[in-house]
Parts: C-alpha cells; sequence; structure tokens
C-alpha cells in the first residue's frame, strides 16, 4: 500500500466513515424515495419505469436497482431544458450548464438544498486533499456556467478557507497572485497547472523558492499518473484528481485521499455501479465498466442509472483513510473516446502514458488522425519538445521522434507518425484541454 505524506484528514465522519451495512441502509431508502419522487413528478420516469414494467414499490433492495431504466445524455436533449425537473422552477436558485461540443447543452439545475449538498461534498473535496480553514485556495477553474469555479469557490468557503475566485486566464496575473496571496491550495483542470508552472519559468519565479502551494485538486477531464508526476514536479505540490459531472452536481462526486488509491464517490449521494458499456449488465468490482450514477438526494434534477460513458473500475474495500465509502479508479477514458484506427482501438491515455515516459518531451501534445482519400487511417502524434532537447539540436530532436515511434508502435500496434514540436508551439487551454483532432469526421 502506498505511503500518505500527510495525516487524512476527514470532513464528515459519521457519513465518510460509516459501516457498509448502515450506509446500504441509508442508499436504500433514499433511493427508494428518489423513484418515488421522479415516478411521480417527471412524465419521462414514469412512461421509462412503465416501459420497464417497474414501479417505485420494487425497489426492495439495492440490487433491484438493475430494475431500473437508464438515463442517457439524449435523454437529457430530448427534455431540454427542463422537462426532467421534479420540482417547479420557482424552487431552483442556480442553473449550471455544461458545454459540449454539439447542439444544446446539459442542465444542472440546483434547489436551495442542492446547494447545500454540493457544498457538502466539496468540503469533502477539500478536506481529502488536506485543506482546512487556514488555507488560501487560488480558484483557476473557470467561473460561469461551467461548474468548476462556483462549486469549488462553494466548498472553499463552506471549509472556511480564503478563496480567490480568480477563474481561468492571465496567467501572469495569476503566478502574481499565488505568489502575493500566498495560495496553499490550487484548483484548475491539470493542463492549465502546467500552463501555470510554464507562466511562472517565463517569469522566472522560482516556484520552491517563492511559493507556499501544496496542493493540487485537479480533475475536469482526463489525466494519466504520468501527468500527475510531471505536474507535482514542475509546481512542488502533492496532486489531487477529483472526478465530478454537471448531470450529477459538478464537481465533488469524488475525490483521492492522501493514499491516492482510487477516488472517494460520496456514495450517501451519488449511488455508482459499473456497467458492460454494450450489455448495460452489471460488471464485478474490479472489471473496467462504464460508470453509471443514481442521485439519490438531488431535489431539482435527480437522475436515474445515468451512463457517465466514463470507463473505470469500482471497489467498495474499505481505505487506509478510514474511509468506507466505494472507491473508483481514476478515468481511464470514455467509452466514446476510443478511437478506432485502422479497426485497432486506441484509448488517448495509452498515448498520453507513452508520450510522457520519453525523457526530452513535454506534457503538451496533440493527437491528429486522418483518412486520407482512397488511403488507411493516418495516426499523427506530436509533442512539444522540452528546452533543453530542442537546443541539443535536430539530431536528438529526430532521435526522440524514434524512440516515441518505436513505443507507440509496441504499446499500440499501429504505425503513427510522430512530430516533435518545438517548444510552446502547441495551443494551451485554460479549462478542459482538447487534444484529439479526427478529421475523419471532416471528410466524411
Ligand atoms: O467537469 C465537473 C468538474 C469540474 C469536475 C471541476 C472536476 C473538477 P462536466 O463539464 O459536466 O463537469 O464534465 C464531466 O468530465 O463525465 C468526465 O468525462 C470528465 N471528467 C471530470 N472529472 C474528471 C477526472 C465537470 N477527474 C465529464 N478525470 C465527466 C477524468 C473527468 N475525466
Amino acid at each position: 500500500m502506498a505511503k500518505a505524506k500527510q495525516t487524512p484528514l476527514i470532513w464528515n465522519k459519521e457519513a465518510e466513515t460509516m459501516p457498509r451495512k448502515e450506509l446500504e441502509k441509508l442508499q436504500l431508502q433514499r433511493l427508494q424515495a428518489t423513484a418515488e419522487l421522479v415516478y411521480t413528478k417527471v412524465p419521462f420516469y414514469k412512461q421509462a419505469f412503465d416501459d420497464a414494467g417497474v414501479k417505485p414499490a420494487d425497489i426492495k433492495s439495492l440490487q433491484d436497482l438493475i430494475k431500473l431504466p437508464f438515463t442517457s445524455k439524449q435523454d437529457l436533449r430530448d427534455n431540454y431544458p427542463f422537462g426532467l425537473l421534479t420540482v417547479p422552477l420557482e424552487k431552483i436558485v442556480r442553473l449550471h450548464a455544461s458545454s459540449g461540443t454539439t447542439g444544446k447543452p446539459t442542465v444542472g439545475p440546483y434547489t436551495a438544498r442542492d446547494l447545500e449538498i454540493w457544498g457538502e461534498t466539496m468540503a469533502r473535496v477539500y478536506t481529502a486533499a488536506g485543506a482546512t480553514a487556514s488555507d488560501v485556495v487560488h480558484n483557476s477553474y473557470g467561473y460561469g456556467l461551467f461548474t468548476g469555479g462556483l462549486g469549488f469557490h462553494l466548498g472553499a468557503e463552506r471549509i472556511g478557507a480564503a478563496v480567490v475566485p480568480v477563474s481561468g486566464g492571465l496567467s501572469k496575473r495569476q503566478i502574481m497572485l499565488m505568489e502575493d496571496f500566498g495560495a496553499t491550495i490550487l484548483t484548475c483542470t491539470p493542463s492549465y497547472s502546467l500552463v501555470l508552472a510554464e507562466t511562472a519559468i517565463e517569469m522566472g519565479v522560482d516556484v520552491r523558492a517563492r511559493m507556499r502551494v501544496r496542493a493540487g485538486i485537479f480533475g475536469a477531464e482526463p489525466w494519466t499518473d504520468e501527468m500527475r508526476e510531471e505536474i507535482e514536479a514542475k509546481l512542488n505540490l502533492e496532486a489531487f484528481d477529483i472526478y465530478g459531472l454537471t448531470e450529477m452536481v459538478g464537481p465533488g462526486v469524488a475525490v483521492e485521499c492522501p493514499y491516492h488509491e482510487g477516488l472517494h464517490i460520496a456514495e450517501d449521494h451519488f449511488l455508482p455501479e459499473a456497467v458492460d458499456p454494450d450489455s448495460g449488465e452489471p460488471v464485478a468490482d474490479g472489471k473496467i465498466g462504464e460508470l453509471v450514477f443514481t442521485a439519490i438526494t438531488k431535489e431539482g434534477q435527480p437522475l436515474i442509472r445515468y451512463r457517465t460513458r466514463d470507463r473505470i473500475t469500482l471497489t467498495r474495500e474499505k481505505c487506509a483513510c478510514g474511509r468506507t465509502m466505494a472507491r473508483m479508479s481514476k478515468v481511464k477514458g470514455r467509452t466514446d473516446d476510443m478511437l478506432i484506427i485502422r479497426g485497432v482501438n486506441v484509448f488517448p491515455s495509452s498515448i498520453e502514458s507513452v508520450l510522457l515516459a520519453v525523457d526530452g518531451v513535454e506534457p503538451h501534445y496533440l493527437i491528429l488522425i486522418d483518412r486520407p482519400k482512397d488511403k488507411l487511417d493516418e495516426l499523427e502524434v506530436w509533442v512539444e519538445a522540452s528546452d533543453d532537447l530542442w537546443k541539443r539540436g535536430e539530431y536528438w530532436v529526430k532521435e526522440t521522434e524514434k524512440k516515441l515511434y518505436h513505443d507507440l508502435f509496441e504499446t499500440l500496434g499501429i504505425t503513427p507518425k510522430v512530430k516533435v514540436a518545438e517548444p510552446h508551439s502547441i495551443q494551451r487551454s485554460e479549462g478542459k484541454a482538447k487534444r484529439i483532432i479526427d478529421r475523419r469526421e471532416l471528410v466524411g
């Protein structure tokens, strides 16, 4: 077992360390109440339950959960914007939305009580990362419709920390504020943390000497353990993975503790399952499946068996930190981000792991897929050279390309084109990074 670098702190001991038997009893009560609520208040769910031949009263144990119908992203689109509300709009006090690349956004409506619970789960997140009222939280998640900024803000206030609501962008000013205000906790996407690290270097600010940040809480996009090592080394902090989605509550659904052996799910609010993405059948703990959540305490828009499309494994073993809540693995990709290139399944996370294991390249990369007319699919991977490698000259850049070509081929089983690009040539992101460009969709 990994060793924790700090003594684990727990925000809500009663809930987070509840014996599993008790927890399951509580979950069942809440599930029954939620099934009843959506069945009586949401026409979509009445229809879906009826189609599946199930009534709320059929939920007699947690095992009966699988009798309930799934909810998909498409169902949210079909009922946009307020078709899945269980309360009148007058009870809603906040509306968030996730951008999405096509069509209408996904709506996240909150009642006052939903906000209360969000604050509670975010307080758990901060505490799991070792934050207390004495901390200064530099919050670079985007404020606005995106749940990141305001979710982290809410939790920081709940634990009594001083929160700096800086949002994303204007990175030089961020570095100045982090130094001047003595930030101790940094919250942003993992990709933006690298932009901040780079900006500090550009400004000649030695993070080790001049910054006090000891922990970072990073999420909203997939990142590998190799990326974690890069971030921890560059920013001199301990990195914690946080998971969440607008459909449940935003950030605060699950977070790592100092043991970093999976992310603890706030299971008294979000009931997790792992299912086979094709058949929808449950998969055993420890096996990769699609993460499915039922929101069992939400008032505004409690979703039943929501298919997240995120691939994970689950474990319900007690953690060394004392929490009894189930843990999910780091997200291993999405069921819909798997690229099929020349018939081979390729996960972007495997490419990231290979790239970051090679010396001389930086964690900034792009994956391009193309289908030239009448030819096979082409995979091209661009990754930035480190300043050192670039200075050493073309010969070494080419050698690094060869090494990457070899390692990618070994891992993926297909031949990629590899380009080690000039430092700082790949576009940076303030929020979620966009690293995949699939031109095949465009050429049809
Ligand atoms: O990204 C909420 C959030 C904000 C989480 C800040 C963490 C920190 P959405 O914009 O609705 O909500 O996107 C949700 O992002 O289904 C995952 O695919 C992905 N995602 C979120 N956290 C992680 C993570 C916010 N830690 C979608 N690792 C989810 C991998 C993540 N993917």
